[in-house]
């Protein structure tokens, strides 16, 4: 290649000076949405893909390749050798099964636990100090799976957890209140899933808290109106994969969001699944989502929001659901 030279006496070698590489394991409407997330907003130079079915990963390869002259510049590698995931700084996992109509995440243990056998080991063969980021459904059950297959701390191990369903609870809100979402601040936690906790005592709008608002107003609202709304939250993925068949835009946005706050350092605060144990009377080790600091070290640490006793039981409560989830899994 003559057409461009070096300045002579100059050194360009950038061997070793790669920034940001990320891996996304599964290329299926998830997994795609994921990576051209992160592709559109720049957060790596250097993106491998994974799946066990070679023509289709070439296919979003070239896809993806195609749109070179339209995206930041990056890197697009795919392969099913796990080889192409080296020096990993993180590795997203969206492969597996995924629910069919009316089915609960819960359903897919068996068959994705099984996945996770031969793709974790994988994964941490070439990347050992990556952090993994767990998306396959049931979300906090994988992640502890992944936490306890790949030996790595707990702060690397972060499931997607209800990110997602946060969002929907805000946009659900905003929506109500004809507002922007950014400025409606609110937390599902828990299970994602049917069990999860709308924290409704910490919701604030603008930085007003809510429920305290509408007391200090004698403005009436009844439980069953909050309740509905957790529903609909809850019911949300149910609706989609009803209407569409999957979910796929929203998860997207929701995991570029997670690696943007760790490659960048951000530090935000993401409800995200994470090893639990001990926090809010939680005495079963399991993965359940609680609003966390995220950074360049995966999870800097969990918020001790203060909970009513309420929100505190239904915790609890979801804490027992997924432990016994946990505890009959083959690992
Ligand atoms: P999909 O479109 O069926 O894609 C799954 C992909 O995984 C396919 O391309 C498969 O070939 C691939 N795959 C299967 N086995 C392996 C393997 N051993 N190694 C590598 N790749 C493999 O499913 P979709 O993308 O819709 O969903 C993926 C997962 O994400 C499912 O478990 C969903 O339930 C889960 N979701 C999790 C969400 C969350 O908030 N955590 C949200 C949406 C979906």
């Amino acid at each position: 290649n003559k057409l461009f030279r070096p300045i002579p006496g100059s050194s360009v070698s950038e061997e070793g000076k790669r920034t940001h590489k990320v891996t996304v394991v599964g290329v299926g409407n998830v997994g795609m949405a994921c990576a051209q997330t992160i592709l559109t907003q720049e957060l790596c130079d250097e993106l491998a893909l994974v799946d066990v079915v070679e023509e289709k990963l070439k296919g979003e390869m070239l896809d993806l390749q195609h749109a070179a002259a339209f995206l930041p510049r990056a890197k697009i590698l795919a392969d099913t050798d796990y080889r192409v995931t080296a020096d990993s700084d993180i590795c997203i996992v969206t492969a597996g099964a995924r629910q069919q109509e009316g089915q609960s995440r819960l359903a897919l243990v068996e068959k994705n636990v099984s996945l996770f056998k031969k793709i974790i080991p994988e994964l941490m063969k070439h990347s050992p100090n990556t952090i993994l980021l767990v998306i396959s459904n049931p979300v906090d059950a994988l992640t502890y799976v992944a936490y306890k297959l790949s030996g790595l701390p707990p702060n690397r191990v972060i499931g997607a957890g209800t990110n997602l369903d946060s969002s929907r609870f805000r946009w659900l809100l905003a929506d109500h209140l004809d507002v922007n979402a950014q400025n409606v601040h609110g937390y599902i936690v828990g299970e994602h899933g049917d069990s999860s906790v709308p924290l409704w005592s910490s919701v604030s709008v603008g930085g007003v808290p809510i429920i305290s608002y509408l007391k200090q107003k004698h403005i009436d609202y009844s439980p069953d109106t909050l309740a509905e709304l957790h529903r609909m939250v809850v019911d949300g993925a149910y609706e989609v994969i009803k209407l569409k068949g999957y979910t796929s835009w929203a998860i997207g946005y929701s995991v570029a969001s997670l690696v943007k706050s760790v490659l960048r350092n951000q530090r935000r605060i993401h409800p995200v699944s994470v090893c639990s144990q001990g926090f809010h009377g939680i005495e079963d080790e399991v993965c359940l989502s609680l609003p966390a600091v995220i950074g360049r070290a995966g999870i800097v640490s969990v918020l001790d929001s203060p909970l009513t006793d309420e929100e505190k039981e239904q915790l609890q409560t979801s804490a027992k659901t997924l432990a016994l989830i946990q505890n009959k899994l083959d690992m």
